[in-house]
Order: structure tokens, then sequence, then C-alpha cells
């Protein structure tokens, strides 16, 4: 019988045995003291219906590794997964396959799991959670009641997209120009009782805070723009001939002198006010036109700028000049006051509108640097640094110093002060769908809001059939209103009734808080145990997709801000350490009408592609690997045709963990070919014992092969601590393999110690391995080796080398060096050269660990 190495059989043993034994259990209660701890954590997937491709385990790779190599260093490793299960994909998959959504959920969930079993990741599946299970989101919305305990959460009424055709919201990715993207059914922009969550208030501390964190610098950077920190002064505009006034943001206080109009948003309250009768018709029609644009519309023309004047006017404190009031909606209600004061000398959107209609631009910043083909203030703003003109007591001072006279000025007469203002904006927190977290609050008859009290929690979803889901309706009723009265009419413990609210919680409710029920995942009483999370917070390495820059990790980061202030953790930050993986592409083959193709389905042609079946050119290009682009390579097939290991191997060897890189098969086989080969270097495939060159002699037995070993667990321990650079990792096990393969000796306990680097790679074949080697427990729990530095560079000797015997020069070489070696080293020496210039080299006489004689005439 051959003992060939059969992936698919050891790699199926091993994860029943590491199952069976709990290998991957995290260490609790007793355990937990006298440890280092090491949390390691992947963003839990959505189990999509799609399955795994191989583009997803990259990450996954990664943090395994990194989770194995802590184990065997003697950390208590808490490595979990789990499922953000709740989410309009499910739902919408629910609705075409007419089932309900938890069906499909817990379908994909199982194919999940299976398929992350089958690459051998060392999570503790015990503590595997699912966002959707009601054990689960009753902490979610637990924690929701600390919110709005502590006023974070409050009911707003707020403009979204509202689609009467379809009877539901939009997003505003989904609409353009009024209508929805996919049926052209007009959209109106509508105002909506709506769940929001005070995230503003923590604007300062989310920014500063960043400071903190061992993050990618590009990822910090995209979260201070989103939160977006202006620093300026908001100033008051006497409007003529009334007593309201009229209060502007600005970011240039400076330029007040140049302040020829104000512009109001054209949902700002004061424009009815303002407005008199002769202008309000054309007021009212701009203001309509302008409410069906979305505010990203808005924004997005930067030359087309439309707008109204109000007929009022507004006081220029400085100037004490009457300026026009405008309507226009290049001011969002959304941001500052939703009122600006124009400087169109130095603001290109005001310069803009200024020349569209015809409004005096004032020079009031003079730069300071002597450029004579700058172009003049009527043709373009300018927007730089320089020194105050045509602005009184400002004139000659340079920007910073003026926009602080400004203010002072302001503060002591009155007009204004000074103000930071954020481009984060409060977080809308309803959905009107069904496969969300139902929120625990009930509506009282007088329209108050009140919590279910925490003992009623969870507040479960109502079963509602699909058909009854589904029914269009020509107003907007939620999901959750088509549910029965002994669902929605509630009688809360002290004898009032109401109703349930029938919104929905976000898709990344649950994601805010997963890593901290991971800590204490079976906890009935408490979301979790605090000294369990004293122990294991924070996260000490988070992987992750960049996709979530803004997104989950900001709304993860401000509920942890507001559980810390609860008391209820214990940092201040969540994730401590982060990276983000790269894409794995694949190409992809489209013909000129757009069409995609599966890679068999064309054929190569003259340097190009042609479809194999009519001909037809397509063109190749390296994209994100995606179902719609037909360039997937399923999960299941990849581990069925290689192994377990090899996919894990290649996820790693591609290129830094960082980095995006093209999938290639061809890369698969190299490293398929190199498991086979680690496999026939330990074990004899007639017998299936081990090779007989493995002898149980001491390392030092093969000196060379136990220096290039300990520098092999040098390089490998140095990539795991970059994190990055694992591949190099997997070069140097391939190296080590190379030399290992050529010796005639193999001592054992190198072989062993190979092994032990092996292990948190390719876990099945090392665990195999191993035990044939007559080790009884799991490689998984052997130490992680470590390097001798005296071992890592060898002994050496001094060879003087002769030229026709006279002494030239001694060369320093390694002790164990070969001959062949010893002569390319002497004839590569520049002395030894020197003195053969002008001879032919005849012989050369190497006695070897003594001398080399270079004979030449
Ligand atoms: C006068 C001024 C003069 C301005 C100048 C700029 C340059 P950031 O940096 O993004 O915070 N602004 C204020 N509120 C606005 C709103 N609701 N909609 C549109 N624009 C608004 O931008 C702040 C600047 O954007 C403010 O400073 C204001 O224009 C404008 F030479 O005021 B500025």
């Amino acid at each position: 019988m051959s003992h060939s190495y059969d992936p698919q059989t050891i790699e199926a043993k091993w994860q029943q045995a590491w199952a069976d034994h709990a290998v991957f259990r995290t260490p609790e209660g007793d355990e937990l003291p006298g440890k280092p701890k090491y949390y390691v954590l992947d963003m839990f997937p959505y189990p999509s219906g799609d399955g795994l491709h191989v583009g997803h385990p990259k990450g996954y790779t990664a943090s395994d590794v990194i989770a194995r190599v802590r184990r065997m260093q003697g950390y208590n490793v808490l490595h979990p997964m789990g499922w953000d299960a709740f989410g309009l994909p499910a739902e919408r998959a629910a609705d075409r396959a007419g089932v309900h959504p938890a069906e499909i959920t817990q379908r994909n969930i199982v194919t999940f799991r299976r398929q992350l079993q089958r690459l051998g990741f060392s999570y503790d599946w015990a503590r595997e959670i699912d966002s959707s299970s009601p054990d689960y989101y009753r902490w979610t919305q637990w924690i929701f009641l600390q919110l709005l305990e502590k006023d974070l959460a409050y009911v707003a009424e707020v403009p979204v997209n509202w689609c009467p055709a379809l009877g539901t919201v939009l997003s505003n990715e989904e609409v353009q120009d009024g209508k929805y993207i996919e049926t052209g059914d007009p959209v109106e922009r509508r105002l909506m009782r709506q769940w929001m969550l005070k995230i503003t208030a923590y604007a300062e501390r989310l920014l500063a805070d960043l400071d903190t964190l061992d993050w990618p610098e590009s990822l910090k950077e995209m979260q201070r723009n989103w939160i977006g920190r202006s620093e300026g002064a908001s100033i008051a505009f006497p409007i003529q001939g009334r007593s309201a006034t009229l209060t502007v943001f600005t970011t240039r206080p400076d330029t007040l002198f140049g302040a020829t109009y104000c512009v109001l948003a054209p949902e700002h309250p004061l424009v009815t006010l303002i407005t008199p009768p002769a202008q309000r018709q054309a007021v009212d029609a701009y203001v309509t036109l302008a409410r069906n644009k979305s505010d990203r519309q808005r924004i997005a023309d930067v030359h087309e700028k439309s707008g109204v004047f109000t007929g009022a006017h507004a006081i220029n404190p400085a100037t004490g000049d009457a300026i026009p009031i405008w309507v226009a909606d290049y001011v969002l209600m959304s941001y500052g006051t939703g009122a600006i004061m124009a400087v169109p000398g130095h603001d290109e959107r005001d310069h803009n509108f200024a020349r569209q209609f015809d409004l005096p631009i004032i020079e009031v910043v003079l730069s300071t640097d002597e450029d004579t083909n700058r172009p003049s203030i009527a043709e373009e703003a300018y927007t730089g640094d320089g020194v105050a003109v045509n602005s009184g007591f400002l004139n000659g001072k340079l920007v910073a110093d003026a926009k602080a006279a400004m203010i002072t000025w302001l503060e002591e007469n009155g007009y204004g002060r000074r103000e930071v203002q954020y481009r984060l904006r409060d977080w809308l927190f309803s959905r009107q769908r069904y496969w969300g977290e139902p929120f625990p609050v009930v509506i009282l008859e007088d329209g108050s809001v009140v919590a279910v009290p925490v003992a009623q929690l969870p507040v479960t979803l109502p079963a509602i059939s699909n058909e009854r889901r589904n029914e269009p309706m020509a107003e907007l009723i939620n999901p959750l209103a088509r549910a029965g009265d002994d669902w929605l009419l509630v009688t809360l413990p002290d004898g009032r009734t109401g109703m349930r609210e029938t919104n929905t919680m976000p898709q990344w409710a649950g994601s805010c808080w997963y890593y901290l029920r991971f800590i204490d995942p079976h906890n009935a009483e408490q979301p979790w145990s605090p000294t369990a999370e004293q122990y294991w917070m924070p996260v000490d390495l988070y992987i992750g997709g960049v996709e979530h820059a803004v997104l989950h990790l900001l709304y993860a980061r401000f509920w942890h801000k507001v559980l810390y202030d609860c008391g209820l953790v214990s940092t201040q930050e969540p994730f401590q350490k982060l990276f983000n993986q790269g894409l794995i592409q694949a190409h992809s083959y489209q013909d000129r009408d757009g069409k995609y193709y599966r890679r068999a389905e064309v054929v190569p042609h003259d340097d190009t592609w042609v479809t194999a079946a009519t001909g037809k050119p397509v063109v190749t290009q390296l994209e994100k690997m995606s179902k719609s682009k037909l360039n997937v390579f399923g999960l299941d097939e990849v581990i069925e045709e290689y192994s377990g290991d090899a996919l894990r191997l290649y996820e790693l060897f591609m290129g830094p963990v960082s980095a995006s890189a093209p999938w290639n098969m061809d890369g698969m086989e190299g490293l398929k070919r190199f498991l086979f080969r680690l496999w026939r270097l330990v074990i004899d495939e007639q017998s299936g014992a081990p090779d007989a060159k493995i002898v149980d002699v001491p390392a030092d037995t093969v000196p060379a092969l136990q220096r290039l070993l300990h520098q092999t667990i040098q390089g490998i321990s140095e990539s795991i601590e970059s994190i990055d650079k694992l591949n190099t990792a997997v070069s140097r096990m391939m190296e080590f393999l190379n030399v290992a393969a050529r010796s005639e000796i193999l001592p054992l306990t190198i072989v062993k110690t190979y092994l032990r680097l092996i292990g948190p790679f390719a876990p099945h074949i090392a665990e195999e391995l191993w035990q044939r080697l007559g080790e009884p427990d799991f490689i998984a729990r052997a130490p992680w080796p470590v390097f001798d530095p005296a071992l890592l560079v060898g002994k050496t000797l001094e060879i003087p080398v002769q030229v026709n015997g006279r002494l030239r020069t001694v060369l320093t070489v390694d002790v164990d060096v070969d001959e062949h070696t010893l002569q390319q080293l002497a004839l590569a020496d520049t002395t030894v050269a020197r003195h053969m210039v002008g001879k032919a080299m005849q012989r050369v006489i190497v006695v070897p660990g003594r001398l080399v004689n270079i004979i030449a005439k």
C-alpha cells in the first residue's frame, strides 16, 4: 500500500480531532491569570447566499496564523467567529425564494461554517454568535436602551427619499434626478419620523483618540475627513427691517469685509419669514424644485449654480452695508447653520454664483508672492493665504491673525463667536424593513416614547407571512406594522397602553458590539461579565476589509465610547491594532457589448482572446472577484482540487497581506508541490514510517542545517510580528525544504522544529507528520520555536591563499565550507585577481581547512 500524501483524508481527520479535543477552546476562569492574553478578531461576515470564494479567506488566514502562533507562544488566545446575520440582502433573497429570511440565513450560515472549517481555522466554535438570534439581539436592544437613557437616541423628522410607486424609502445611492434608478419611478423628499443616534456628541473624542490607535494612517485619515472638523466662527447678520438675525458659519471670518450677499438653504426656516409678497411665487417655485434633489446632487454641480433672490437684505456687521439675501441649493441645510455669508472674491462656489447673477466681487485678501500672471479677482476667486486689504481694522494682517482679530471684534460687539463645526451628522438609525432588530420601545397614545422594561427583553421579531410582508400598500406601512395586534399592542406593567415601534435597526447595529459578546457569549444575565471584559479587551488585532473604514469602524468606536461612559467597558477604544487585507483579483473576460464570459468560454487568439463559441473578441482585465463578472473561484472547488493547506499557503504567499493581488491557479500548483515534497521529506512512502534519513542525533550533527533552521526561525518570527509580510515566511519554509531535501542526514529534532514552524501555516499536514514522528500531543499545543542568536552565524576559519606559492591574501570562511566554494571564493578575491593579471590560470590546489594555492603562468 502506498503512503503518499492524501490531503483530503488528513484534513478531515485533523479537523475532527481538533473539535473532539476542543484544542482551540478559549481559556477561562482560573486559567486566565498569570498568562498574557491575545484577542485576534476577524470582521464577522454577512452570510450571503453565494458562499465563500477564494478572495474571502486572505484576512482569515493571516489572523489564524497569528492566533496559532500566539497560542504556541503561551498566550491565552481569543479567536472567535460569528455571523452578521441581519440585513436587507437576506430579506430580498427570502422574498425571491418565497421563504422566511431566518430560514435563508440559517441555510447560509451552515454553508459558511462548513467552508471555514475546511480551511482548518482555529476558531473557538463554542463561542459562535449570530446577530439575528434573540439571545444576541436582546443585548443589542439593551445597549440601545442605554443610549436612550443617556439621551443619545432620539426621534426626529428628517428628510428621506420616499417612492410612492414602490411604497418604500430609498437610500441616496438609489436615487438620481428625482427618480429610482432601477425603475424610473419618481421619488419625493419627505419628512419622516426616524430614530437618530447622537454620534455628533462624540465627534471630538472620535477624532482625538484616533491618535492613540495602531491603525493604517490612510484609514485614520478617512475617519478624520469623515468627521470633518472645521474651525471658524458663527456670525449673526441683522436682517433689514426685521428683528430676526441671519446666523452663518464661516471658516473665514477674516473675509467678512468681502461678504457681498448671503445665501439661505432652500429648507431654511427664515426663507418664508423674510420673503416679501412680490418675491414669494418665485421663491416657492425654486424651493419646490430644490427639494427633490439629493444633497449629493446639490453639491456635485460646481459650475451650474441656481438660485433666487428673496427680496430681503441683511446688514454686513463689519461694513454696515445692506447686502441681498438669496436662496440657493448649493447651501445645505444639514451643515453649519444652513446659511452662509458669500465672499465671491475668495470662495469658488460664491464666485461662480456671483458671476452668474451679477453680484459684486470685492478683493479682501492679497497674495504676498509676486506672481504677476495671477488672474484678477473678477476672473477667479483667490483662495490662498495673504494679507487683508479693503478690510478696515484688519488691513495688513495675515489670514491667521486677521481671523483671530475678527473673532475678537465679533465677540466684543455681540455679532458672533468662535465656533467648531463637524461634517459628521447624527446617525439615521431606523429602517423600514423586517429583517432587523425591533426597537425596544413603546409609543404611548399621547405620542411619548417609553422604554420596554429590561425584564421584557428581547422584543422578538413577530412572525409575518411573506405574502403579508410584501403586500403593496399606498402609504408607507412598515413590515412590522403588518404584524398582528397581539404583537403591536402593548400594555406596560403600570397599565399604560401603547404601540410597538415598527421601524427596525440598521444592519450596523449588531456589529457595533459583537466583539464584546465573544468575550462571554452565553451569559444570560449580562451582555458580558465585567471580569472577562477587563481581561480580554481591547481587541489586540482586528483584520478586515477597508470598505468598513468609516461605517462599521466609526459606529463601533462610538458605541464603545458610550459603553465606556456607562462604566460597562474598561477601555476607551475597542480595536487597538487594525489591519486591512488586500483584495484578491481575477481576470474577467468581456466583449464590447459588456457581456462577461467565464474563463472556460474563451480561447487565446493572436495575443488576445475570443469566445470559443463565436470567435467574438473579448478583452481581459484584472478585477475584484465577483459573481456578476463571472471571475470567481469557489472555495469548495479549489479545496477539492488542491487542499485546505495549499489554499492557506497560497493566500499568504501571493504577497503582503495588505496588498491586492491576482489569483493564479499555477501558484496553487506550486504550493501543492511544496506540500508533497514536505511529505516526502518526512515520510517513507513505501512504509508510511518516518524516512530513514531522519535520525535521533543532536542538531549540530549537521551544523549548516542547524544554522539555516535558526535563521528560518528568526525570519518567520519576524514576518509574523510584521503581520503584513507573511508571504516571506512561506518563502523561508520553502528555502529550508530545498536545503533539507539534499541533506544526507536529518536530525529528528531539526525536523520537529521545522514542523512547528509550519504548524500555524499548514496545520493539517503539520499535525499528521508530527504524529507520525511519534509525538502524542497536538502540534498546535507545542511551543513556538525560539532561535539561538549564537547559532545564526557559523564558526569561521582563516584560509591563506597563495598565487604560485606566494601568500597574497587570507580569506575568512565558514568552518564547513566545501572545496568547490572555497576555490570560487579564492578566485573571486580582488587581491588575488590583481596578481593574476596577464597570467592564465592552470591549476588550483585546495587543502580543505588549510590552504588554497593557485598555479598560473
Ligand atoms: C465665508 C467664506 C469665505 C467661506 C471664503 C469660505 C471661503 P468647511 O471647511 O467644509 O467647513 N459653508 C458653511 N455652511 C455651509 C452650508 N450649509 N452649505 C454650503 N456651504 C457652507 O467649509 C466651511 C465654509 O463652507 C464656510 O466658510 C462657508 O463659506 C461654507 F473665502 O464662509 B465660508
